[in-house]
């Protein structure tokens, strides 16, 4: 990466970048959440709390570098953004909930199902699923010809769906106190978590109207760091156990459920993350300083530390 003409950080330059994306799209979706006072006012508080209570908006900022880098500015990415999000925030919501991973804290703050009910919860998933793509087909955005607002749907749909987060969920779930391949643990990941980043990143491709090549490219970047992602997060795991159990020889790499750590161990999962953030820089080759904040985001996903 050349050095910046603006004389800051790299990394500076990204957490301006992002605190600019996260301004947008929490903006945006603002907007697009049904009013709290609106009937039924439950459900409709219940959408809101899950959406707008914090959230790092990778992916959001993923829509936006990724059109960046294929040559478009913010305006119009808003909504894939918005619904990029919308699916994250649902995922979280139904992950929570006692028939799954059942837990009582998300984002620092009680659960969905915590903080209202789990019937609340459940259909609060299901109205922010439904709401993405209703955001997605909405796009008045001149822009955004009915074709491409049709591939944008196919792309989101297909990374929530069996084939992609909802199926990565469904292996993830299977997977309790069973053994997993290494090569059977990366398709989950790959689904559950990687799906809808690569989605992510698609979505800002399609915006800016990237010519094939480009989006190739930008769709292998989503895909290494789609994974780096959630291998990442099982290392953060294992190191905040480690960080409660004071740093110790005692930290248990055999956690309910495989995980990258668990089965390669700690050392090598690191090393993986290393060897997909270089991959994925290797897949922007060539596309000039539009891709910096992409280059920079695969650095923030793989040394971030929560
Ligand atoms: C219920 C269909 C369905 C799918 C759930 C994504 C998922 C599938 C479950 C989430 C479980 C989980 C915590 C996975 C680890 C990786 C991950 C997706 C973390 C949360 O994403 P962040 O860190 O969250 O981007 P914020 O809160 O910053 O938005």
């Amino acid at each position: 990466m050349k050095s910046p003409s603006d004389g800051m950080f790299p990394f500076d330059r990204l957490d301006r970048r992002r605190a600019g994306h996260r301004r947008r799209v929490n903006g945006a979706l603002e907007q697009w959440l049904p009013d709290p006072r609106e009937a039924p006012q439950r459900l409709h508080k219940a959408m809101r709390y899950a959406v707008l209570g914090g959230g790092k908006r990778v992916r959001a900022t993923l829509v936006y570098a990724a059109a960046e880098a294929a040559g478009a500015g913010p305006e119009g990415v808003d909504t894939p953004a918005c619904a990029v999000e919308l699916i994250h925030a649902y995922s979280l919501v139904h992950d929570d909930l006692p028939a799954m991973d059942d837990d009582d804290f998300r984002r620092g703050r009680p659960s969905c199902h915590r903080a209202f009910d789990e019937a609340t919860a459940l259909l609060a998933g299901d109205a922010l699923q439904t709401l993405a793509f209703e955001v997605l087909c909405s796009d008045s955005s001149p822009a955004t010809s009915a074709g491409r607002r049709c591939r944008m749907l196919e792309v989101l749909s297909r990374a929530s769906g069996s084939r992609g987060m909802a199926g990565g969920q469904a292996i993830d779930l299977a997977s309790v106190g069973k053994p997993l391949t290494l090569d059977e643990l990366e398709q989950m990941h790959r689904r559950k978590t990687g799906a809808l980043i690569q989605a992510a990143v698609q979505l800002g491709a399609l915006c800016a109207g990237a010519d094939d090549a480009t989006m190739g490219r930008l769709d292998a970047y989503g895909c290494c760091v789609g994974l780096a992602f959630q291998i990442q997060d099982d290392v953060l795991d294992i190191e905040s156990d480690a960080v409660t159990t004071d740093g110790g020889s005692d930290v248990d790499f055999t956690p309910r459920k495989p995980t990258y750590p668990s089965i390669v161990g700690l050392a090598e999962s690191r090393e993986k993350v290393t060897a997909l953030h270089e991959c994925a820089l290797d897949c922007l080759t060539g596309m000039g300083e539009s891709a910096d904040t992409l280059r920079l985001l695969s650095e923030y996903i793989v040394t971030r530390r929560y």
